[in-house]
């Protein structure tokens, strides 16, 4: 007894969950026929409890009642206007989410064949005229809810603030609980910056399409809207070229540490880039030049100065790889390569990497990017690149985005300032704050730590306006958190390294700065804990957060 009695006043000084499961486990062990009383643990500090929600990121203004709700029934109908396929498909999504979870599926009609029973209705009509291209406006009443947005993108992430307010067994396939409810109240919404995006490299180790879909799904849950697939480095090619089969039956068949690779076909990367638009998201892709090009180069020999093929390279030094900037075959396969790129992919941009060029001199570096950023703009793109794009003696065409990624120093806050200054834009991606592939802390057995180590909060408590000196908020387009590979095989480590950094990241790129606050981010943060559970995501489960359980019986 006086084991047990110690145990108990360890819990104390326990966050909740941990408190409760041992609370629990002691019972198991020790409490049955016995008359023994157990303590109440109080949990130290701010509760969960004192929060009136849980949503992230954080809306622009919410206003949610903690007593009444709007409860699902069988009855229950999503509506949306009539002839709007987009949101027929969005109500849908909402549809299925919930059907996954509850005996009935609601049905999705079209505005005007709707029954008698409570409606969640989608619509445009009656949207404000200054509600922005991605705001949602939502009234959550006792008998009804109304979500009105000025597009499609609105009502999808509308659907997503509504997908966080309904329990977080929502998210299990298996669960078939009631009951189904969000509280009642008022959220008016809009993101801060257009780019929200992750990055995920898929050329040190390869992840299959179905992997990338996952991917996508991380981040539509997030309001997350640009995906930045880095899709060829020193280990690997990942993407099918028409005219130069090489690149993928060679330079895709390896990755680090020797492991089979593989690639996108025309056809995976199409379906790709359509699941992703169907959650509003932009893919970005990048061909990484003229550095970190091993896999090319041991493809295609006439790219390098003696025309000798490498090794291909399993290893993860960077630096040592370089197009031959003086050859003109090098700005054929640079042209081929974008022409199809651009061809089967949409969105606006092409990112031409630019980034760790070690072994070229900066005048050889500005003859390369002189010229494959006409070719970008040739095929009607814009040209993204890491910082070292910006700290060269190089006009970038207009409209160009530098993607900041080193921990910063004076000289290059000051390039990127200069460029900002000369028209260019800027996506942050600090290596010291949202690297998704940093460790944790020192006891993180995956990931890296060459920028040290982000922690959570590292991750989610700085301001993006204060980076850098003289880049202020219209010069940044937003955040976008990258995920290299180097030490990661398989989804399971990418969710654990992206989980919950990512939710902080989304906060970052779409909340208002004064909504943000880490006290209550890592209340909230507790709170999707369940949800990730309730998803068979791969957490990590940091100490600074009260992580809340799934609870599944009835
Ligand atoms: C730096 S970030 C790189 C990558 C590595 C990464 C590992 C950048 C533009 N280059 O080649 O994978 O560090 O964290």
């Amino acid at each position: 007894m006086d084991a047990m009695r110690n145990r108990l006043r360890q819990i104390g000084h326990l966050p909740l969950s941990a408190a409760a499961l041992l609370l629990a486990s002691l019972c198991l062990s020790a409490c049955a026929g016995s008359e023994t009383v157990v303590e109440r643990a109080e949990p130290a500090g701010p509760s969960t409890m004192d929060i009136q929600h849980s949503l992230i990121p954080i809306p622009a203004s919410v206003d949610l009642s903690t007593t009444g709700r709007f409860t699902l029934t069988d009855a229950t109908q999503i509506v949306v206007d009539g002839g709007d396929a987009e949101a027929g498909r969005i109500g849908r999504f909402l549809a299925e989410l919930i059907g996954n979870t509850v005996e009935t599926t609601p049905a999705v009609v079209e505005s005007g064949s709707e029954g008698a029973g409570p409606h969640i209705r989608l619509t445009q009509e009656g949207a404000d005229a200054g509600l922005g291209d991605e705001a949602y406006d939502l009234v959550i009443a006792s008998d009804g809810v109304t979500l009105t947005a000025s597009s499609d993108a609105g009502l999808f992430y509308g659907v997503q603030t509504i997908r966080q307010l309904l329990p977080p067994y929502v998210e299990y396939g298996a669960a078939y609980l009631h009951p189904m409810w969000m509280p009642v109240g008022h959220i008016a919404d809009a993101p801060r910056f257009e780019w929200r995006g992750a990055m995920l490299d898929v050329a040190r180790h390869f992840f299959p399409p179905g992997d990338v879909k996952q991917f996508i799904d991380f981040m539509a849950l997030y309001k997350l809207n640009r995906l930045h697939l880095h899709l060829s480095d020193d280990q690997g090619w990942r993407i099918e070229i028409p005219g130069r089969p090489r690149l993928t039956s060679h330079g895709g068949s390896i990755q680090v540490g020797g492991g089979p690779g593989g690639y996108f076909s025309t056809a995976e990367w199409t379906d790709l880039v359509s699941y992703a638009q169907e959650r509003f998201i932009t893919i970005v892709p990048e061909i990484d030049m003229p550095g970190h090009t091993n896999a090319a180069l041991a493809s295609y020999p006439e790219l390098t100065c003696d025309g000798q093929a490498p090794e291909l390279f399993t290893g993860t030094e960077v630096g040592f790889s370089f197009l031959c900037v003086e050859k003109e075959e090098t700005y054929e396969f640079v042209d081929d390569v974008v022409r199809e790129i651009a061809a089967i992919t949409p969105g606006p941009y092409f990112h031409l990497g630019g980034d760790e060029v070690h072994e070229l001199t900066e005048e050889q570096y500005v003859q390369f990017m002189e010229r494959a950023q006409e070719i970008v703009a040739s095929h009607g793109k814009r040209v993204v690149g890491w910082d070292e794009i910006a700290e060269v003696d190089l006009d970038l065409l207009p409209g160009s985005i530098a993607q900041v990624w080193r921990p910063q120093t004076d000289a290059t806050a000051e390039a990127v300032a200069d460029a900002v200054a000369s028209g260019a834009s800027v996506v942050l991606s600090p290596a010291d704050r949202i690297y998704l592939d940093m460790k944790y802390d020192s006891s993180t057995v995956l990931g890296l730590a060459w920028a040290g180590y982000n922690d959570v909060r590292d991750a989610y408590d700085w301001e993006p306006s204060e980076l850098i000196p003289g880049v202020s908020e219209e010069a940044i387009l937003g955040v976008e958190a990258p995920l290299w590979t180097e030490s990661l095989e398989k989804m399971s480590d990418v969710e654990y390294m992206v989980f919950p950094q990512l939710a902080g990241v989304a906060e970052l790129g779409w909340s208002p700065a004064a909504a943000r606050s880490w006290d209550t981010y890592r209340l909230r943060l507790a709170a999707h804990g369940p949800r990730w559970t309730a998803l068979g995501i791969n957490f990590y489960r940091t100490p600074d957060v009260p992580w809340q359980e799934l609870e599944l019986g009835r």
